[in-house]
């Protein structure tokens, strides 16, 4: 135990000593990191040559956590779903909730909007300026997965003025003691580039409806932002503020340690791109009962990567699926408190805005919640339509034909 406490200082100083000067003109002292107390086997299993002679590469391998490969897996191709979700042009049916499943079927929320969207260009007022503006959240069921029911509209948008008036979208589906909670995204007109999105709550005592929705939102951005000049431009700020100063999406409440944890993603005043693409962050706020107050945790951001929210309860802990955007995107996270999330498996090709299938054995294995799902795709820029994945674990890689026992 000891020795391997030595051992993990040595291989933090030497990678810290190591650090990469990202600035031209700045030097870097060089440090050989020489003696260091490595086994035979570990370095035999990284392939590294000669333990005098460490690339920062190699460091870095050393620095890894020993961790087996229970977490890696490979996405399939999506594919098409049938009845009512199959693609129809001319409606946008996008960002599908979790699946659950109530007396013997799926259950499925999601965002639809018909017609084009015409952007920022034009009139906001009158026009549709994201595939996701002018949504209201509809549901559908179906009994294998496949074929789907499209069974009306669950949660409307706002009468004018509320806070909810321009968009209802995005949402995630929560069932807890027979009551059913639908979190999801709002925006109140008119919706400029610079309109903070919030968040949403309904529930009802049957996944059928009807549905009564709060009052006010349940999670607002943070408010330390300071925009620059009137310009509508959300690139221009004074003061960047907190990493969800713009807006609050992606919602996802999951009951945990018998309290109410709201994961959400983040989107800051002044967002830039980093050298992993678009500064987008993950943040959880916690309430002791479900229709909140919700309060953010002061460990805010949770994340440094990521885009919509995809948690699953795993072995005590919380799992996170971190797509699309920053340095840690294509990984797949654990925390064991809910909150300090480390990377368990490194992967490619990850849906978008997955709905996990909350009826399956989620703690069988890591990643069996991931066996199968529901996602979207852009059918093209206007429209975009509700598929299926599946992923499998790989755990060895084999030529055509080759068999092992
Ligand atoms: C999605 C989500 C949110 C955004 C938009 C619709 O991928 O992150 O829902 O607002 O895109």
């Amino acid at each position: 135990m000891k020795k391997n406490l030595i051992y993990w200082l040595i291989i933090l100083v030497a990678a810290g000593c190591n650090a990469p000067t990202p600035n031209k003109g700045q030097t870097n002292e060089s440090v050989e990191s020489t003696s260091v107390d490595i086994s035979d086997e570990k370095l035999d299993k990284l392939g590294i040559t000669n333990r005098e002679y460490l690339s920062a590469a190699s460091k870095r391998a050393l620095a890894w956590p020993d961790i087996g490969n229970e977490w890696f897996i490979e996405f399939g191709a999506v594919q098409p779903l049938k009845g009512d979700l199959k693609y129809e042009e001319g409606v946008v049916r996008r960002d599908p909730s979790a699946m659950i499943k109530v007396n013997g079927k799926y259950y499925v929320w999601y965002s639809k909007s018909t017609g084009p969207t015409q952007g920022f260009g034009g009139d906001i007022e009158t026009e549709k300026v994201f595939p996701w503006d002018r949504c209201d959240i509809w549901y559908a069921t179906s009994e294998d997965g496949w074929t789907w029911k499209e069974e009306g509209m669950a949660v409307p948008r706002g009468e004018k003025g509320a806070y909810d008036d321009r968009s209802v979208f995005t949402v995630e589906i929560m069932e807890h003691e027979g009551t059913y909670y639908l979190c999801y995204q709002t925006v109140k007109s008119p919706y400029n580039v610079r309109v903070k999105n919030q968040v949403g709550l309904a529930w009802s005592d049957s996944p059928d409806g009807p549905w009564t929705k709060s009052e006010e939102p349940i999670l607002s951005p943070a408010d330390n932002g300071i925009w620059k000049g009137e310009e509508q431009n959300r690139f221009l700020v004074e003061k960047k503020g907190d990493f969800d100063s713009h807006k609050v999406h992606d919602p996802c409440i999951i009951p945990y340690k018998g309290k109410f944890y709201l994961y959400y993603k983040g989107e800051q005043m002044g967002e830039e791109i980093t050298f992993g693409g678009r500064q987008i962050r993950h943040g959880v706020a916690i309430a002791d009962n479900p229709k909140g107050p919700y309060v953010k945790s002061p460990y805010n951001p949770i994340s440094n990567s990521g885009h919509e929210i995809c948690v699953w309860p795993y072995n005590g802990g919380i799992a996170s699926l971190i797509t699309t955007d920053g340095p840690e995107k294509n990984t797949i996270q654990w925390a064991p408190d809910g909150i300090n999330f480390e990377i368990m498996a490194s992967i490619k090709d990850a849906p978008h805005a997955i709905g996990l299938n909350r009826a399956s054995d989620n703690e069988k294995e890591p990643t069996e919640i991931l066996r199968w799902g529901l996602t979207h795709i852009y059918n093209n820029g206007d429209y975009q339509s509700i598929m299926r994945f599946s992923s499998r674990r790989k755990t060895v890689h084999l030529a055509k034909g080759v068999k092992v026992k």
